[in-house]
């Protein structure tokens, strides 16, 4: 009797939680891909179509798409070679030092205990499969910090860009520790500034990417889209110009934009976060790879129109890549993408606002891209502290790289 009606209700909750469309009749294989494109239109074109670029050379892109992406790559006769992201790659002994979820909670709370005078960890929301965005916020004076300069960085907007996350956790080691040591250069940045850092945006998306022990090269968040398929790409769904070029509207696809902007609860975290910090001038982004620094506008060709804005974005990556050797330019001169990250940050905040694609410079043909290994590491975080430094320095008044005699707008 019990059994039977435990069964009863197990039928109808599998009922009831039947895909609206067959799961079967949808191929959610993704496809590497080597296109033909020769310049930044025949890029828009192709990221138009839901292709996620990965790489762009001179006359071809390297992308990933599902498998109606890859045949309209064909129909237009701009494929060149292609493969299925199907084989597991086991995880690689060397890539232990890659922090997961677990590990970089533990660490970001033995961190913020360790110094508890200058360094707060918070949740600034939950993940769709309910796990917390972590927040570290340092300040000399977290009391006052709210007076201060703002900046933040983030990172993990996409899943498999695992160095993305290593960064902002270094970033916050490095400040508490050399503030610790008496470091005077940090002492004199963390106590003039509120620094906020969030180094995994996307923790579902992470962790899934290397739940069965090997990468999946999974891209999107983790949300359910009701028809067989998962994941909203974070950085097509924030809510300046949402809807716009480079994203797509096919829940299958690497770069869907997902049922209408902020519609995930990562992005309306990250949201809620900017939109409670009214002092932050400063944002920036980590993703990999392809070593550029980029600027808005993403989702129009055009440039910035406000003149003073559009020379400190300028200005300052071209400073910025003196020091981490990357290459700085608009965003839509890589690809047209509307609703990332910066535009909205910039676009809505009048926020400066940069998106850093870390190393490698390019997928090194089946090694590297993606998952260059852990003996990277050190090397990237090294060569983008002092861009971070340097964003930190500015937030009090981003607008001094143009003209030295500008004082301060926040003055501690
Ligand atoms: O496409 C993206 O979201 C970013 N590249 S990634 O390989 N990390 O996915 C670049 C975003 C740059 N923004 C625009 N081109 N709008
Ligand atoms: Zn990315």
């Amino acid at each position: 009797m019990r059994i039977t009606k435990i069964l009863a209700v197990a039928g109808f909750m599998a009922l009831a939680f039947l895909p609206i469309e067959n799961a079967h009749t949808i191929d959610t294989t993704q496809y590497w891909m080597k296109i033909r494109a020769k310049d930044k239109y025949e890029r828009t074109l192709i990221a138009n179509s839901g292709v996620s670029i990965e790489t762009t050379r001179e006359d071809f892109v390297v992308g990933i798409g599902s498998l109606e992406e890859k045949k309209s790559m064909e129909k237009l006769g701009l494929l060149e070679v292609s493969f299925p992201l199907t084989e597991e790659m086991d995880f690689p002994t060397k890539d232990a030092a890659f922090h997961n979820y677990t590990e970089m909670t533990d660490k970001l709370r033995s961190l913020t205990s360790q110094y508890p005078t200058i360094s707060q960890l918070s949740s600034i929301g939950k993940s769709v499969e309910g796990r917390d965005i972590w927040a570290v916020r340092i300040s000399g004076n977290l009391q006052q910090a709210d007076s201060l300069a703002a900046a933040v960085f983030m990172g993990g907007h996409h899943a498999r860009e695992h160095l993305s996350i290593e960064l902002p956790i270094y970033y916050i080691e490095y400040l508490l520790t050399e503030y610790g040591k008496g470091n005077p250069r940090v002492q004199r940045l963390v106590n003039s500034r509120d620094i906020h850092i969030i180094p995994m945006v996307n923790p579902d998306g992470a962790e899934y990417d290397i739940s069965t022990g090997s990468y999946k090269s999974w891209r999107k968040n983790r949300t359910s889209n009701n028809n067989g398929t998962y994941g909203v790409d974070l950085n097509r769904n924030y809510g300046f110009g949402w809807g716009g070029g480079g994203a797509s509207t096919s829940p299958n696809s690497e770069t869907y934009r997902g049922p209408k902007a902020f519609s995930e609860p990562e992005s309306i975290a990250i949201k809620n976060f900017v939109e409670t910090h009214q002092n932050i001038t400063i944002l920036l982004s980590f993703h990999t790879y392809s070593q550029l620094i980029l600027y808005p506008w993403g989702h129009v060709y055009e440039s910035i129109a406000n003149t003073r804005d559009k020379q400190v974005h300028e200005v300052m990556a071209k400073k910025m890549a003196e020091w981490n050797g990357y290459k700085p330019q608009q965003s839509s001169e890589l690809y047209i993408a509307s609703g990332d990250t910066t535009d909205w940050s910039y676009g809505e905040h009048k926020i400066i606002s940069f998106t850093f694609e870390l190393d490698p410079g390019n997928s090194g043909w089946g090694s590297g891209g993606f998952y260059p290994g852990a003996q990277v590491i050190p090397e990237v975080q090294r060569k983008n502290l002092e861009p971070v430094l340097y964003l930190i320095d500015h937030a009090d008044n981003p607008y001094r790289v143009l003209d030295q005699s500008n004082g301060p707008i926040f003055k501690p």
